[in-house]
């Protein structure tokens, strides 16, 4: 992959050093029982592990444990629940030996499973809550810094840019700046345009052809389509038949400078990265 961009060749995450030298994927394990597409099937702790287990096998670089759902109109948990949701996948992930993320926007929770060895914090806030930057800046932990319009709750019901492309990198550059200043090294730092949140579809679609103007923030860029109702729009797929489509997107998002895909299925994800680069990457 092209390093035109300035962008470090490795992502320093917790326990890892994590060469961006391929496409990575992330697989999702939401420990919820409402996330749009794998809710209630990972609830109990002997299910989340068989799950995480799988991924680790199916070659999964990081693991992204969630306990509180973020699609739109989610109710929001406390965090004594998301924390008791997430604590036995952690422990069985950090046991893995896999590179494990949690996607939390509450401080608090960011604390407690650093001290429990999350390698990284995905905060689809961009780590705007009060005391989120004091929480991870210190640690060695990876930080991914995600665009969202609103709230959860209420993102989709009117979404409105002035022009997204800019708007969302402008927001991305104020938030390098947050954290620089609190002396959060670079190459812990991943961007991320935040698809579906607070977004309509062109505003999805224009952003995944711009992954390059955000890349070059000098940052890699993650990106999560796996199973959206962008994709279920595209294809007119129930969110269970979108595995072709999540792969398309994934490939196309790669081709346009994506350094890591946020995906529900590992194994296909891998297999169509591994064709994909053998002849285009
Ligand atoms: N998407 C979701 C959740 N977290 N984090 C990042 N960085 N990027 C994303 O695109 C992203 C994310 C939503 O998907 P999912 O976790 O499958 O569903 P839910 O929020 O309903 O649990």
């Amino acid at each position: 992959m092209s390093d035109s961009l300035n962008i470090a060749p490795v992502l320093r995450c917790g326990r890892f050093a994590l060469a961006l030298t391929r496409p990575l994927v992330m697989g999702v394990l939401n420990v919820t029982p409402d996330s749009f597409s794998d809710g209630g099937r990972n609830a109990t702790p002997a299910a989340a592990i068989g799950t995480l287990q799988r991924m680790v096998d199916e070659g999964a670089d990081i693991v992204d444990i969630g306990g509180e759902s973020t699609r739109p109109g989610a109710r929001p948990v406390s965090a004594e629940e998301e924390l008791a949701r997430i604590a036995p996948a952690l422990e069985a992930a950090v046991a893995l030996g896999v590179a494990v993320s949690v996607d939390t926007r509450r401080p608090e929770v960011m604390r407690a499973v650093l001290a429990a060895g999350a390698d990284m914090i995905n905060d689809v806030n961009a780590f705007r809550a009060e005391g989120a930057l004091d929480a991870v800046a210190a640690s060695g932990a990876a930080l991914c810094v995600m665009h969202m319009q609103g709230e959860p709750e209420s993102m989709q019901r009117a979404p409105h840019y002035r022009d997204v492309v800019a708007d969302v990198r402008d927001f991305l550059a104020e938030r390098l700046t947050a954290l620089y200043a609190a002396s959060v090294a670079r190459e812990r730092i991943v961007l991320d345009p935040g698809i579906g949140f607070g977004k309509t579809q062109e505003d999805n679609l224009r952003l995944l052809r711009a992954i390059g103007e955000i890349a070059a923030l000098g940052h890699p860029v993650l990106v999560g389509v796996s199973r959206k109702s962008l994709i279920g729009a595209l294809t007119a797929r129930a969110v269970g038949e979108r595995l072709a489509g999540s792969l398309g997107a994934a490939l196309a998002a790669v081709a346009r400078g994506a350094r890591i895909v946020r995906v529900h299925d590992v194994a296909a994800t891998r297999d169509a990265l591994a064709a994909w680069t053998a002849i285009a990457g």
